[in-house]
């Protein structure tokens, strides 16, 4: 029997666990992710501090050595495949704060980009915050985001790309609403690693959101100040 094998996860403390978490993330554990996540629930974690301090924080490590060259695509799409675990068992409690609906949002990740457990967890954590969210998934041209413009007529369009190839492909998706003339229409929020605020206005965003807590603030700045402007 191998070291691994004795590990039982409820026999450790909550810094043990969590360290343990981040090794079998990086193995890409579905099942002893979703454990972890389960007793930390237990133990009445709140479900925010899971996401990010256990399953955000284990992601973190792994994109070092995804960009070092220790670990390789097949690895991190098991590390991620792990993630998603435990973020399905996260999603509902989420979305259990029975707030009312503030606003709706159509989100997706870019033209060329595929990476979207950033913007799963932004769709998350707004729909806990009482969002309507409408996710168009990954690798959208311009044309997905102008149909789901259309169809469901959102408060706000929310983009992710995590490329520094695929970032400028948001700018031909709001020069494109520009031209449309519905630019100002929609609250147009931005995010994704490689992005920045600087980024943001040059492209002509409303906003760029370093991480999903600040996209749902900013989005909840940004509805309250147009329902002000529509009311006055
Ligand atoms: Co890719 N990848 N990847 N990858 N990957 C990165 C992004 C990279 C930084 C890794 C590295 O080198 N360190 C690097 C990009 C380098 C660059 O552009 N400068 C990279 C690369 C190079 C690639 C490939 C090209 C590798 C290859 O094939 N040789 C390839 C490209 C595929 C493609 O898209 N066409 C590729 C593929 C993959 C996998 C498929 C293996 C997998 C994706 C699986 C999936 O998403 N289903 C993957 C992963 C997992 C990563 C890393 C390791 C982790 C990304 C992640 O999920 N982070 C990543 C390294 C890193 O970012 N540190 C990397 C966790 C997530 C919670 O954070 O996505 O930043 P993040 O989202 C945050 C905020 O950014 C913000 O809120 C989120 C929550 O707080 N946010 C928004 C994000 N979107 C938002 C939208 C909003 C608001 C906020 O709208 C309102």
């Amino acid at each position: 029997m191998s070291d691994e094998e004795d590990i039982v996860l409820s026999e450790l403390n909550d810094d043990e666990l969590v360290e343990q978490m981040f090794d079998d993330l990086y193995d890409g554990l579905k099942e002893e992710i979703e454990e972890g996540v389960n007793i930390l629930l237990e133990r009445g974690w709140a479900p925010y501090d899971i996401l990010t301090k256990a399953l955000v924080g284990g992601m973190t490590i792994v994109g070092h050595d995804f960009r070092d060259g220790i670990l390789f695509v097949p690895e991190v799409l098991l590390a991620a495949n792990a993630m998603k675990g435990g973020m399905a068992i996260l999603k509902p409690l989420l979305a259990e704060t029975g707030a009312p609906r503030v606003g709706k949002m159509v989100i997706g990740t870019v033209k060329g980009d595929i990476h979207d457990i950033g913007k799963n967890l932004v769709s998350m954590m707004m729909e806990g915050a009482g969002f309507e969210v409408v996710d168009i998934g990954i690798n959208n041209p311009v044309e997905n985001y102008l149909e789901a413009l259309e169809t469901e007529q959102p408060d706000i369009l929310g983009m992710s790309a995590l490329l520094t190839t695929t970032m400028p492909y948001m700018k031909v998706v709001i020069d494109t609403l520009v031209e449309q003339g519905k630019r100002d229409d929609y609250i147009v929020l931005v995010g994704g690693a490689p992005l920045n605020e600087e980024f943001g206005k040059a492209i002509g965003a409303d906003a760029y959101c370093r991480d999903a807590a600040v996209a749902v603030e900013t989005a909840k700045e940004f509805v309250s100040r147009k329902h002000n402007q529509l009311a006055g």
